[in-house]
Parts: C-alpha cells; structure tokens; sequence
C-alpha cells in the first residue's frame, strides 16, 4: 500500500500519523503536487494530496474518506473516533471546524505564493483570513473544555497537532500562537510521540 505525497501537507501528514497510530503499514512515496506534478499525474491524473493506493489498486482521495476506511477497520484497541453517536458527533463537529482551519490556511498560501502579487485580490484575502480565525477561535474554545489526552491520543488529537504545526510553519504571523496557548500546547505535546516524529512535516 502507497500513501503518495509529501508530509507538509496536513492531510498527507494526517495519514500518514494515523496509519501508523492504527497499526497500518504502507511505504510513503513523497510526490509534490507542485514541483513533481507530472510524475504525481503518471499515478494519479487527478493530483490530489494524499492519494492512497491499497494493494489492489483501488485508489483512495481525500484523506477523511481515507481514514474512513481504516476506522472501519480497526479494532476497539486502535479506534481514533468514538463509536457512541452523540461522542461521534462531538468529535466529528470538532474536525469540521479544524480541516476548515486547514482549507483556509491552504487557501491563504495558494494566494500568496501561487498568484503573482499583481493578481492577488484583498478582498478575498482577508474573507480567507476571517474564516481561517473564526475556526481557530472555535477549536480553542472547543479544546478548552475537551483536554487532548496524550495517553490515547485519537483522531482529534492528530489533526489538531498536524494542521497547527501545518499552520505555525507557514503563516505563523497570521495565526499567532501566542492567542492560541491550549492548541499550541497539546500540538507541542503530540508531536513528541513517536508516530508523529516518525512522520515529521519537513
Ligand atoms: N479535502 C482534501 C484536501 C486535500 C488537498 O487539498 N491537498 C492539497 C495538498 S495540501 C492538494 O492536493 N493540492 C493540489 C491541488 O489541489 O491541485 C483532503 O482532506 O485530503
């Protein structure tokens, strides 16, 4: 099984984490959708990060669905979501407001580094930047009352870490850490843990 794409992108990355956290194996090819496209397009014509390809060839995108698939198959032990529904929808509200936090951090970088300074629109810069700081805003409240613990870390806990560290190594003067102590903190913590070193983002 391959997981194609590099480790700075929060969803690869998140994968990645959490196939090891699983128990999974798998053999990351690191492909840019940038800088290697073409050889990202022999295997995946579509060039979208993360792309997982399982044994069969079936080919997996989008890394939620992907994780989807290996939730369905853990064991009690392995398990990163609750199965309880209300417990579910907690966590799965949580991972909403954060993997919108992660597509507007995403967006805000395409628009700075991807578009000539000539094309870049303010308007829809700072749209961005409002949205990307009301869903932090939302995922300190909401870690606030809800601790990540690191003895069992579980999907929450993984995505929190990865998109913060994401959104620290890439526009920390948008998103200061300083206003978001209890995110930064339990980030600093997961990525400690040896599933996380072994798949660090740079
Ligand atoms: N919702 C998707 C987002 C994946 C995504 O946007 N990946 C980026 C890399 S960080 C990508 O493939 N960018 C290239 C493109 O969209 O053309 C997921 O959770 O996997």
């Amino acid at each position: 099984m391959k997981l194609i794409g590099m480790l700075d992108s929060p969803y690869v990355r998140r994968v990645a984490v959490s196939l090891a956290y699983y128990g999974v194996a798998f053999e990351n090819q690191q492909l840019s959708v940038f800088s290697t496209f073409d050889a990202f397009a022999q295997l995946n014509p579509v060039v979208k990060a993360p792309t997982l390809i399982l044994d069969d060839g079936t080919q997996l995108m989008d890394s939620s669905l992907i994780l989807s698939y290996f939730e369905s198959q853990a064991d009690a032990q392995h398990q990163l979501l609750p199965t309880a529904p209300a417990a579910l929808a907690t966590d799965l509200a949580l991972l909403g407001v954060i993997l919108a936090a992660s597509e507007k951090a995403v967006q805000h970088v395409y628009e700075h580094n991807l578009r000539p300074a000539e094309k870049q629109h303010q308007p829809w810069t700072d749209r961005v930047t409002g949205q990307l700081l009301a869903a932090c805003h939302a995922w300190q409240t909401a870690l606030e009352t809800r601790p990540v613990t690191q003895e069992k870390p579980d999907q929450v806990a993984i995505t929190s870490a990865v998109v913060w560290s994401f959104i620290q190594l890439m526009i920390p003067e948008v998103v200061k850490a300083d206003e978001f102590d209890v995110i930064a903190a339990q980030t600093k913590r997961m990525e400690t843990q040896t599933e996380f070193r072994h798949y660090p983002q740079r």
